[in-house]
């Protein structure tokens, strides 16, 4: 656990006027919903919330540093019918579905995403494991898209639903999902991408679309993604605690 970032958070939050009665576990209850201002305010469905510029953003390397061997790692290609089916078809009838605590619930297909406003940025991934590779990913802020469907007030983390089934499991149960919470929704460097180093996102890296919540570790960033949902509470999803990894004893907030 990074302590720097978890003050930061704890700042963030105490100066919104959150009260964190009862919650000294930051990383176990991180429930945000305000941020103090300064830079840029949204209006989100009646919620304000308002997006610091003190975010700090993770180090941007020169294209020059680029991995040439950037691992693929977990699931290098889901193992399903349908998923197949997408491949095969280029993704070309994939669709993005947002919905959840969302005033508009709403479906992009690839080139619809690949229309919108983008950001590329060049970062380093840091595995649990023990290994790093920097690369080059472009994508749709999440911001944009969470703009387009209007989150409403009670929205408070973002999960991320994806294809792939880690365990085998015939009930879903094994399903990689992720969730965030509200800040790293609105930080310019969580991005939807779709390519990889100037490439569309390659099926190990997690085509058609993956995320990248560049300053936490590589399991927040899930790739495969096929549906994001706004939810107030995901105590009721997997096994309860945001994640995949999270279900199996990793931090839920996952600072580098
Ligand atoms: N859907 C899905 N997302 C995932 C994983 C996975 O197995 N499935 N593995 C995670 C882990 S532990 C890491 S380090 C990164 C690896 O991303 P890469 O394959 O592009 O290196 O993806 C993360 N997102
Ligand atoms: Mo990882």
């Amino acid at each position: 656990m990074n302590e720097t970032v978890l003050t930061r958070r704890a700042a963030l939050m105490a100066t919104s006027g959150l009260l964190l009665a009862g919650c000294d576990k930051l990383s176990e209850s991180p429930t945000v919903q305000t941020v103090l201002a300064s830079a840029e305010e949204l209006n989100l469905g009646g919620q304000r919330l308002v997006l610091t510029s003190s975010q700090p953003l993770a180090r941007e390397y020169p294209a020059s540093e680029i991995s040439r061997d950037f691992k693929a790692n977990g699931t290098v290609q889901p193992d399903s019918d349908e998923y197949r089916r997408l491949m095969l078809t280029e993704f070309t009838d994939w669709r993005l579905k947002l919905d959840g605590l969302v005033r508009k619930p709403s479906e992009w297909s690839l080139d619809e995403l690949k229309a919108m406003p983008s950001r590329a940025q060049i970062t380093r991934h840091d595995c649990v494991e023990g290994w790093s590779a920097i690369g080059e990913w472009t994508g749709v802020p999440l911001s944009h898209l969470l703009q387009q469907a209007e989150l409403l007030p009670n929205a408070r983390y973002i999960v991320f639903r994806c294809a792939d089934d880690l365990i085998g499991s015939h009930d879903g149960s094994g399903l990689y999902y992720e969730s965030i919470d509200l800040i790293d929704a609105h930080h310019p460097q969580t991005i939807m991408a779709y390519a990889m180093n100037g490439k569309p996102l390659p099926v190990p890296h997690g085509a058609p679309l993956r995320l990248r919540v560049e300053r936490q570790l590589g399991y927040k960033m899930a790739k495969y993604v096929m549906r994001i949902q706004a939810v107030d509470d995901f105590s009721k999803i997997g096994l309860g605690r945001g994640g995949f990894w999270e279900d199996r004893g990793y931090e839920w907030y996952a600072g580098i």
